[in-house]
């Protein structure tokens, strides 16, 4: 097996998926005469076993679709028209560092921003690869908390980290609770775990607005209603302490703030959860029962979980429950979202936040239609944007707003791509960007502990380049001297790790080259239990039941999901017991609202395309099939509605024009639209985006996706 490819003859590389998905498949690329010609999941990997899902087992779709951006180009017609022209490299960053150069001295540096996300989610390439070159020129810091911002605030200031179950151990598993998680779609690769847990005895429990395939396949699904969580979390609380299902030992010895959580929860009925909800109190006791005394029990929380008015008590409440039934003791007992922090990652090595300018003025990228059009009086104004590794057209709520921005005589936008994205359209310089087989990266996981090394297994195509390339080109041309904009790719990949951390043992960067891919240095998955006996990376040690983070420092954002320092910026005073705050869009909240629009548009991932990626290609065009959205009979019959019927989806903020799909699969009142589909590919020339509402969640600062109130009619 060779380290990169050969120009002659046929080699096989080891690859890893770079998508920003759980699974973090390693894969392996055979390529015969410099042109790669299968890519497959490898076998011998503990936890993806060889299949890689259908978003990427055709992956040389992408790498070699026509459509693919292979030279800079430079727009020739109006913005968004896609007319651009082909130029060279160096005209491309010419004219970029002249016009930096020029918006700077006209206007100040924070006039630049940059907009990134997670198309590759590599250490090298992904989330971090621009902020030492945007701190360096001074711009705009751009906050990024599309995804598990909300949760990781919650797991900090409750039991210190987001790492929790491994989620092999999950076999061990007697309780399974799926909450908002479409494992079958999205987390594909757990699902062989579950099952097996269940061929031992286990019970698998769905908490979904939606029937899902993975709702399907459970013993027991229950639909809520979205945005409501956090009162069937609160409502298990009250019966487990009431009926006194508690883990007196565990709780006495490993948490703290037992006392006044018992105070607080008591109000929380079943029956108050039930009117909030709509899920029956019989159904909330018996979930409570079954969940406090089947141990080890475990909760997998999905993202929609976040994503309303309350999501970061939600996620408080719901990591609250394993410490008070004692489920941590056991290998399979917890809870389980995003094992990130179990890798020792040298953010700081990719960041370099210390060269970020006290004071900077921060962004979030979810504004960004706002941050363009005036919205957020910005002084100075952004003149120029910097997209890659995103696509923020479709990603972005307020998609009206944005398109009008990107539409600005006076914005100068650049956006790095691998494809002519709706977002790429409104560029004036487009940059090609390499797919993972034309780089070299190294890679953590947010599904499983092994870390896989990806290597470089074919020549870039045209004149693309990673990520980190385009930095050092763009700091190059810009003046910036410092060794940090010179660092080869060797060099990031050798810091990328803290290699003598513990769970790093025995793993060398040398292993990794030649194995692909290593378990971290933890204990194996029948042993994992780190929480067993407290140990959590909180102040006082033990489940915070009652935050003292949340007391001290108020709301924040995990550093991880913003350019900059590892601090936790203190932010509004949060109240430091879990306690229920409704949606924002709902009847009970805003009758009037909800009077217009009664129905819950709920927006979850698409089974075939990885966020918006891919959702260009045909062969996923055709898995996905046509957008839809999906309401329950009563509400089509109501409205006149048929399957198939085009109709139109609207609030105040925006609308767009789908089929629609009449079906029982989804609670009513509820609607449910799979987003990631362009804006280009519609009949509307506009997407769900153009629905879901800025405002921030309590924690986090995440998006309120799942709180968002629609009406539909036939188009
Ligand atoms: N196929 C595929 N896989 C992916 C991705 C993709 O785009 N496509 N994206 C990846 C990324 S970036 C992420 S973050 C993960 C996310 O993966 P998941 O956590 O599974 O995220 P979603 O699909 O957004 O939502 C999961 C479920 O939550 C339900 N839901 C929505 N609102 C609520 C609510 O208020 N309460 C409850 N209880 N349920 C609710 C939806 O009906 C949906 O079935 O998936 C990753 N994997
Ligand atoms: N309505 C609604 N909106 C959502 C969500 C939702 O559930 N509902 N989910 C949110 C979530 S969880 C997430 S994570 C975000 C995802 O937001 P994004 O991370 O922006 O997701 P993608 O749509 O995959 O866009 C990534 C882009 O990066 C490009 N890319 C891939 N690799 C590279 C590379 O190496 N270099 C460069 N320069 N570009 C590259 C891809 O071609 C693609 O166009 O969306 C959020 N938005
Ligand atoms: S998108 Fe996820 S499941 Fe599919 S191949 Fe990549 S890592 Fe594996
Ligand atoms: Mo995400």
């Amino acid at each position: 097996m060779s380290a990169t490819a050969a120009t002659t003859g046929t080699v096989e590389v080891r690859g890893a998926c770079p998508h920003d998905c759980p699974d973090t498949c390693a894969m392996r690329i055979t390529v015969t005469d410099g042109k790669a010609v299968s890519v497959t999941g490898d076998r011998e990997h503990p936890y993806t076993r060889g299949g890689l899902c259908v978003k990427v087992d055709n992956y040389l779709d992408r790498v070699y679709s026509p459509d693919r951006v292979l030279y800079p180009m430079r727009r020739t017609g109006p913005k968004g028209s896609g007319q651009f022209e082909r130029i060279t490299w160096d005209q491309a960053l010419d004219e970029i560092a002249d016009r930096f150069r020029a918006i700077s001295a006209e206007f100040g540096p924070e006039a630049v921003m940059p907009c990134s996300y997670l198309g590759t989610q590599g250490i090298l390439n992904g989330l971090n690869v621009g902020d030492p070159f945007f701190a360096k020129l001074g711009a705009t810091i751009a906050e990024r908390t599309y995804c598990d911002s909300g949760s990781c605030t919650a797991y900090t200031m409750t039991i210190g980290d987001c790492a929790g179950v491994d989620p092999e151990s999950l076999v061990h598993s007697k309780f399974i609770l799926i909450w908002a998680c479409n494992v079958m779609s999205t987390n594909l690769h757990l699902w062989p775990f579950i099952a097996e847990a269940r061929k031992r005895g286990a019970t698998v429990v769905v908490v979904d607005p939606v029937k899902t395939r993975t709702a399907k396949a459970a013993d027991w699904h229950i639909p809520i209603r979205p945005g409501t969580d956090g009162a069937l979390a609160l409502a298990m609380m009250n019966v487990i302490i009431e009926e006194g299902l508690t883990d007196d030992d565990y709780i006495a010895d490993y948490t703290v703030g037992y006392e006044e959580l018992a105070e607080r929860v008591r109000k929380y009925s079943p029956e108050w959860a039930a009117e909030e909800t709509g899920v029956p109190a019989e159904d909330i006791r018996k979930l409570a029962r079954a969940y406090a005394t089947t141990q080890p029990s475990v909760i997998r929380i999905g993202v929609a979980v976040e994503r309303h008015a309350g999501g970061g008590q939600t996620v408080r409440a719901l990591a609250c429950l394993p410490g008070l039934v004692g489920a941590w003791r056991k290998p399979g007992g917890g809870i389980l979202q995003l094992p990130l922090w179990a890798f020792p990652v040298n953010w700081g090595a990719m960041m370099h936040p210390e060269m970020l300018e006290p004071g900077k003025r921060v962004v979030n990228q979810y504004l960004l239609g706002q941050a363009l059009t005036g919205g957020l009086d910005l002084d100075p104004p952004i003149k120029a944007l910097v997209v890659y590794n995103s696509n923020p057209v479709v990603v972005c709520p307020d998609q009206e707003r944005l398109i009008e921005g990107l539409q600005r005589d006076d914005l100068f936008t650049v956006v790095s791509e691998q494809f002519m994205t709706d977002t790429a359209q409104f560029a004036d310089i487009v940059l090609p960007a390499t797919t993972q087989l034309e780089q070299d990266d190294i890679m953590f996981s947010w599904g499983h502990l092994y870390v896989t090394y990806n290597h470089r297994s074919i020549e870039p195509l045209g004149e693309a380049v990673p990520n980190t390339e385009l930095f050092r080109r763009l700091a190059a041309r810009m003046g910036f001297t410092e060794p940090v904009f010179r660092r080869t790719d060797e060099e990031m990949i050798a810091e990328a790790f803290d290699w003598s951390a513990p769970a790093m043992q025995g793993i060398t960067l040398e292993s990794l080259r030649e194995k692909g891919w290593q378990r971290l240095t933890v204990p194996p998955p029948d042993q994992y239990a780190p929480y067993a006996e407290g140990n959590f990376p909180t102040p006082s040690g033990k489940v915070e039941l009652k935050s003292s983070i949340a007391e001290a420092v108020g709301n924040f954002v995990v550093p991880l999901f913003r350019q900059g320092s590892n601090d936790h910026q203190p932010g509004t005073p949060v109240d430091p017991l879990p306690h229920y705050i409704p949606p924002r869009e709902s009847a009970r909240a805003n009758p009037e609202l909800a009077a217009r629009h009664p129905l819950n548009l709920v927006t979850p991932k698409p089974h075939a395309y990885l966020n918006s990626s891919s959702a260009n290609l045909p062969l996923h065009r055709r898995v996905q099939g046509e957008p839809t959205v999906l309401i329950h009979p009563d509400d089509a019959a109501e409205r006149g509605i048929a399957t198939g019927d085009d109709v139109r989806v609207f609030n105040d903020r925006g609308s767009f024009v789908v089929k629609a799909k009449a079906d029982k699969s989804v609670l009513a009142g509820v609607a449910v639209s799979a987003y990631g589909g362009w804006r280009m590919h519609t009949k509307s020339l506009s997407t769900m985006a153009s629905l879901n509402p800025t405002a921030f969640a309590d924690l986090g600062n995440a998006p309120t996706f799942s709180d968002t109130l629609v009406q539909i009619e036939k188009a």
